[in-house]
């Protein structure tokens, strides 16, 4: 089965879903401050003796607070998406920065506290019409504000790690599965970030400095009857994947679930971070690693080059095209062929079908043909 027929074809990040979660001791501080602020209303059928509308508040203090404390538990619950429903590249990039099987746990204990505090609700009502005796009421209503707080304390880890996953998930860019997305990678700081803002709409920030980007993310290209997202990715460095870092892990993720088109960039100029031969070792590493997906080698920054370092370059890495992002140098010869394998892709691959259908006439197509592809600077996360 395709893996696009698994998911919402237009889910954004489904981590964006989630709301404010509060942390344990608000919740406690915010049922504590409602059941205190209850007040006793008097029926006019039955004038109820002082003792009675004591016990007849204490109870209304405690469901208060238990129906506050189940209530922010399964509003956190609900709000979580399902794992299994999220397309992998969510999940995988979510694992870059938590541990996903964790989550899922705390979502099942945070089910279970709810379940307890309103088994404790009942014991302790229960006791509460076995007596009216204020002494004896205020008791139980304590043993129950007490047997709720312990129980809502020990979620104090939980609700904090949900806190600081969720934060840093919701920064995962939304990515739409309906078109095809080519993937920039490389070493640190061999110019994807440049190639990027050059070809797509994406505005990644440039630095002089290796890992100037430390997250993935996505630019747009246009097509005229279809669009394809071009894609940031942080710097890789060449070693084995055990010991890549959290923003390494981010690029080969990405890579791994949603490229259709990978373009890796070498640099060969004095300042490269890598040595040529680290280079080819990343490139080796994808190639074995991803062995489906079409590969563009691209030498960037010509422009500090002479023809020979270009010529020995070209050799060395079987390269497509050398290009220079500073200097606007091939770009257009790159992204003819881009185009035409992007377009190729999304006719062709049993992913895009449903969209690729659309008829489009050879009129219309040879027209095309005769403008030149440009491309419209839209905010497709708007
Ligand atoms: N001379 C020259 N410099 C370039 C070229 N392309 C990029 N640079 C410079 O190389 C440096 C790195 O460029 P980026 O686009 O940030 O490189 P990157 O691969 O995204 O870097 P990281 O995000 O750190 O991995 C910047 O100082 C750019 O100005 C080029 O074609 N020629
Ligand atoms: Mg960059």
């Amino acid at each position: 089965m395709s893996r696009t027929k698994q998911y919402d074809r237009y889910q954004g990040n489904p981590f964006r879903r989630v709301g404010y979660i509060p942390p344990v001791n608000e919740i406690l501080k915010m049922g504590f401050n409602k059941a205190a602020a209850v007040q006793f209303k008097q029926k006019r059928s039955r004038k109820k003796s002082r003792e009675e509308k004591i016990a007849a508040l204490e109870v209304k203090r405690i469901s208060t607070l238990s129906l506050y404390i189940c209530t922010q538990l399964e509003k956190i619950i609900s709000q979580f998406p399902w794992i299994e429903d999220m397309h992998p590249f969510y999940i995988s990039l979510c694992a870059v920065f938590g541990d996903v099987a964790k989550i899922k746990q705390i979502l099942g204990r945070l089910k279970g506290i709810s379940e307890q505090i309103k088994k404790i609700e009942k014991e302790e009502l229960k006791k509460l019409k076995e007596t009216t005796h204020p002494q004896q009421t205020a008791k139980i209503r304590q043993s129950a504000y007490g047997r709720f707080a312990s129980l809502v304390k020990k979620a104090k880890g939980d609700i904090r790690y949900l806190i600081r996953v969720t934060k840093k998930a919701k920064t995962i860019p939304d990515f739409d599965m309906t078109i095809p997305s080519v993937v920039v990678a490389g070493a640190p700081n061999v110019g994807k970030s440049s190639l990027v803002r050059s070809i797509s709409t994406g505005k990644p920030e440039i630095g002089e400095y290796p890992f100037t980007t430390k997250k993935i993310i996505f630019g747009h290209r246009n097509l005229f009857f279809t669009m394809a997202q071009i894609v940031d990715t942080p710097g890789i460095l060449d070693r084995p994947f055990g010991e890549r870092n959290i923003i390494e892990l981010q690029s080969i993720s990405t890579i791994k679930y949603i490229s259709d088109i990978i373009i890796i960039l070498f640099d060969v100029s004095y300042n490269a971070s890598l040595e040529p031969d680290e280079q080819i070792n990343l490139l080796n590493d994808i190639k074995t690693n991803f062995p489906q997906v079409p590969i563009i080698c691209v030498l960037n920054k010509i422009d500090l080059l002479s023809d020979e370092e270009i010529e020995n370059a070209k050799s060395k890495f079987n390269t497509s095209f050398e290009i220079s992002t500073k200097e606007n140098k091939n770009i257009d010869l790159l992204t003819k062929e881009l185009d035409e394998l992007i377009i190729h892709i999304w006719k062709t691959h049993s992913k895009f079908k449903d969209q690729s259908k659309i008829e489009i006439s050879e009129e219309y197509l040879e027209q095309i043909d005769n403008e030149e592809l440009e491309y419209e600077d839209i905010d497709y996360n708007l």
